[in-house]
């Protein structure tokens, strides 16, 4: 039976990438007190105001993320939303990924990574990134998910 995209939910994918799994758990002054799944929560939440579905993963693991990618590419996703952690400034392979989308990508970090350590400001990813958004706590994955919800209505 053929399926009618029209009438399926855009999907987005939200992926973080290693320790966040941590979340809520380790430097609450740092990042927080929420936890991994109430930010899953969240961006479910956020998602679904604007008719959104959501694929929320997280990973330790470079080449999944990578895989991760490539599924949401080969799925049509409609945008992607990349928190990647460590991978920030280390991986061109997620980088080589994220430029073979044509759907947005927002990159999102919990803190402002320009107000840390130097060897934090430079963001492979960023080159591949329609928008970044920093410095906001988890509400930056809320802005993040509105940003590329008010993209992706644009492009219909
Ligand atoms: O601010 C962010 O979201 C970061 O992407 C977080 C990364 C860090 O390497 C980036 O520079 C900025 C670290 C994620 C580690 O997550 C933890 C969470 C709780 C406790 C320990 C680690």
């Amino acid at each position: 039976m053929p399926v009618d995209l029209g009438k399926m939910a855009k999907t987005v994918y939200v992926l973080n990438g290693p320790n966040l799994n941590l979340l809520g758990t380790r430097e609450p002054d740092l990042y927080g007190r929420a936890t991994l799944r109430e930010v899953e929560k969240l961006c479910r939440t956020t998602a679904k105001r604007h008719g959104l579905a959501v694929q929320f993963r997280q990973s330790n693991h470079e080449g999944e993320i990578v895989d991760w990618i490539q599924e949401a590419c080969a799925k049509k996703a409609a945008g992607l939303v990349i928190n990647p952690a460590g991978y920030t400034t280390t991986s061109i392979a997620i980088l080589d990924a994220l430029l073979t989308m044509e759907a947005p990508v927002i990159e999102v970090h919990i803190t402002n990574i320009h107000t840390r350590e130097q060897f934090r400001r430079r963001s492979y990813v960023s080159q591949a990134a329609r928008a970044v958004v920093c410095g906001f706590g988890i509400r930056g994955y809320a802005l993040a998910i509105d940003g590329l919800a008010a993209i992706i209505e644009a492009k219909d």
